[in-house]
């Protein structure tokens, strides 16, 4: 039996954002009187699956033109399907982070970190229930690639939930490390390289045996700032531009891992750069502090 759609009775309120080129949309409503956001996205054309596309599918003929020709294929419904991650209920910071938005380049010092950003984020934060979730087995435990149990330099490898899994091209992968008193690169000193190190070394051997793909294939870096305020490591297919990963808010592990070699608190001291999005309540506080 086929489960329930869940999404039968979900109400449209607006779209917060879509993209022609990516093939995605941000669908704001209601599910059963609950806030909702709805993310659709049409799924990569896979090789594997090509010989099956050529002969199953019904073509139609748009123009033809000389040489050229165009078509429309109507592939058979499996070969044909639509990435859904559903959020419900969803708070006003989900519908704010998937809203279509200008963003503006922050300069935050070590201080504005602690007079601004820390007392901003220990209480205006999406909740880290489903890390917690996924260290303690409690959901997506089928999912877990490796993991190191070790309490301090150990960490759960896992596929995002951005990845369907189905072609190593779009690789995404997240650790999530055992420890929960980490909040973000902020927090790191050279206490942590044994953890970041056995992240890095562990991460990319359990890649390569299950997925066939070398580190030098891989790109491994942090956000900063993060979404969720536990500390976690992104792995991802070099070349693979995934979505929300501007180069700004990303530091490559390698990198972190070089500079609290030279100095412990390098992440404590230093001016780091981040783009906040205009609805942001966190550039609202950068801009009453007069910062911005
Ligand atoms: P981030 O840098 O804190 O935020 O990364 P970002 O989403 O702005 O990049 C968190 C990562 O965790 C993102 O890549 C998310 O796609 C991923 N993620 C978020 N949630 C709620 C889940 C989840 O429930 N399961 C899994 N597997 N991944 C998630």
């Amino acid at each position: 039996k086929e489960p329930e759609n869940v999404l039968c009775g979900f109400k449209t309120s607006n779209v917060l954002n879509d993209s022609a080129r990516e093939k995605t949309m941000f669908i704001r409503g209601k599910l059963a009187d609950q806030e909702a956001v709805v993310i659709l996205e049409k799924t990569p054309i896979r090789e594997d699956t090509l010989a099956e596309l050529f002969s199953g599918s019904t073509l139609k003929l748009e123009m033809k033109n000389d040489i050229y020709s165009t078509y429309r294929l109507h592939a058979p419904a499996h070969l044909n399907e639509i990435k859904t991650t559903v959020v419900c209920p969803a708070t006003e910071k989900h519908v704010t982070k998937y809203q279509r938005q200008e963003s503006s380049l922050v300069e935050e010092t070590g201080e504005d970190y602690r007079s601004i950003t820390l007392p901003y984020i220990q209480k205006q934060t999406f909740s880290v229930q489903w890390v917690y979730n996924i260290l303690e087995k409690k959901a997506e435990a089928d999912r877990i690639v490796y993991e190191d149990p070790d309490p301090e330099v150990g960490f759960v490898l896992l596929p995002d939930f951005k990845w369907d899994q189905k072609q190593v091209d779009d690789l995404y992968l997240i650790a999530i490390v055992h420890q929960r008193d980490i909040k973000s690169l902020r927090d790191l000193t050279s206490e942590h390289l044994p953890l970041l190190q056995n992240i890095f070394q562990k991460g990319k051997e359990a890649i390569l045996q299950r997925y066939k793909l070398p580190a030098s294939k891989l790109r491994v870096y942090l956000h900063y700032q993060p979404s969720y305020y536990h500390l976690h490591v992104h792995f991802t297919k070099l070349g693979y531009e995934a979505p929300g990963c501007g180069v700004e808010r990303a530091h490559l592990l390698a990198d972190v891992i070089q500079n609290l070699q030279s100095d412990p608190h390098y992440y404590e001291t230093r001016t780091l750069y981040f783009p906040l999005r205009a609805n942001d309540g966190l550039l609202g506080k950068f801009k009453e502090a007069g910062r911005l």
